[in-house]
């Protein structure tokens, strides 16, 4: 977070932006933990506090600055090809903004007026579009119809006064801009906080990603997906939410892929308070652990945190708990190649003879959109052939890389139960990175934690007051030590 920080003064420095203004940066507004320019009553992080309402915090992805121009609040978005740091080690291609993805956070209070200016670093035309937003048709950034598309190297400055309240995101309207990477937080806060008070407010965006192994590019055409992440990361990379037993939480989850996600959380009952549209009315709320945040919606949910524990929060779905998944994992991993997809000229239908769904063709399409591999591994859902259940054939020397070293523990004649393997080479202590995950916000957890960590999953920890100021006083550190180096590594 540092380093983005850092990248984003020096590109908005670069371009002269903020020469005669103070930078707000993520970290600074997060310190005072207030809504800047205004001032908050009460003692600060006190449960009792009114107010104005606390800064909403989006793990891993940083706030965007603003300066004021006279009363209006101005805002700087660059559109442009971000690295992006999936989990340790995997650096994947995406589009987003202000190095990015998904974007910076912007936060303003009901009533603001704000200036955005757009930047489009990209090699080709993009558009901006506000979700939901109540704003003059000239402004909502629909490409075609309310303005030209924004061309590589231009800029379009939106400016309107905003007078709604909730969750809110800004994206691309353009399809596959959309499944690259190019989408961002807009949280509308109210005046007043709303009552009951959350202590703790925080923002994820769920995406995913279809990156073939040794490829660093998503094919934004995929019908599936192998790369599930909360903020641009999959677990265990993750920062988790850190909370104090007895807080009042409020998550607010937005969603823009190809799939919808029943998201879950461990320990509590939560109630869902808004949507895209806004606050919902109190009466109805409902409780509940699991929520479906489908596509192009937000929801809010909020709860009590009075159960202390690390406590899971993910996609249900059980694809969407996984990394990494190719046609060469799991079950997939220990028989020989069959055919799978067809190239993408025969995948999207233009097939020279016979019928899509004939004997040939059938089977492949079937899988897909066959824009993928041409050959697959079969299922192993049936008993493999006897032998030592710890050889893989394509992989005789498992590669640790960093990894806790050991191997899963198998039974002896595991070949010769239908559907082994399942999760044994996919899951446990094999697959543990605690050491390349290591932040303050993960002190403390159980050893081996991160081997069971994967896709759409982070933790949210309540945590009682000495282990909460502990995290805080080591995220302390760790800030002050990487403001002095500029360039630290993600
Ligand atoms: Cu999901």
């Amino acid at each position: 977070m540092s380093s983005r920080r850092g990248f984003l003064q020096n590109v908005l420095a670069g371009a002269g932006f903020f020469t005669s203004a103070k930078i707000l940066s993520a970290q600074d507004m997060q310190m005072s933990g207030d809504m800047p320019g205004t001032n908050r009553k009460g003692k600060k992080g006190s449960i009792q506090d009114h107010g104005s309402p606390v800064l909403a915090e989006t793990p891993d992805v940083p706030n965007l600055p603003f300066r004021m121009d006279g009363n209006v609040k101005e805002f700087h978005l660059i559109a442009e090809p971000v690295k992006q740091e999936i989990v340790p080690g995997r650096i994947v291609d995406l589009w987003g903004y202000n190095g990015s993805a998904p974007g910076p956070t912007i936060q303003v209070t009901r009533g603001d007026r704000v200036r955005i200016i757009v930047d489009n670093h990209l090699p080709e035309a993009t558009s901006m579009h506000w979700h939901g937003f109540e704003i003059p048709v000239e402004m909502d950034g629909a490409p075609g119809s309310s303005q030209e598309p924004i061309p590589p190297g231009g800029r379009f400055v939106y400016e309107f006064t905003l007078s709604q309240e909730g969750t809110y995101f800004y994206h691309s309207h353009m399809a596959m801009q959309e499944m690259i990477g190019m989408i961002g937080a807009f949280v509308m806060h109210p005046k007043e906080t709303y009552k009951p008070r959350v202590d703790k407010d925080f923002v994820i965006i769920l995406q995913e990603y279809a990156i073939l192994p040794n490829i660093t590019v998503p094919n934004s055409m995929n019908m599936e997906f192998n790369w599930l992440t909360f903020n641009g990361k999959s677990g265990p990379a993750n920062t988790p939410l850190i909370v104090r037993q007895g807080e009042r939480v409020r998550i607010r989850l937005i969603n823009l892929g190809m799939d919808h996600h029943p998201i879950h959380l461990h320990g509590h009952q939560f109630v869902v308070t808004g949507t895209e549209g806004g606050r919902q009315p109190e009466s109805t709320w409902g409780p509940g652990n699991t929520v479906l945040v489908g596509v192009a919606q937000s929801r809010d949910v909020e709860f009590v945190a009075n159960n202390p524990g690390d406590w899971m929060l993910h996609c249900h779905l059980p694809h969407h708990m996984m990394n990494q998944m190719s046609s060469m994992v799991g079950p997939m991993s220990r028989r020989n190649g069959m055919p799978a997809g067809l190239d993408m000229e025969r995948g999207m239908g233009m097939l020279r003879q016979g019928s899509a769904t004939s004997q040939e063709n059938g089977p492949s399409l079937g899988r897909g959109l066959g824009v993928g591999s041409t050959a697959e591994q079969t299922m192993s859902n049936s008993p493999l052939k006897a032998g030592n259940p710890m050889q893989r054939q394509d992989m005789p020397d498992m590669p640790q890389q960093g990894m806790r070293m050991g191997k899963p523990e198998v039974s002896k004649d595991a070949n010769s139960v239908p559907g082994f393997p399942q999760d044994a080479f996919m899951e446990g202590p094999m697959m543990a990175m605690d050491k390349m995950v290591e932040k303050p916000e993960n002190f403390g957890l159980r050893p081996g934690w991160s081997g069971f960590m994967a896709g759409m999953m982070t933790f949210v920890r309540v945590l009682p007051q000495d282990k909460y100021d502990h995290i805080m006083e080591l995220r302390k550190k760790q800030e002050g030590w990487s403001k002095q180096r500029h360039h630290s590594v993600v």
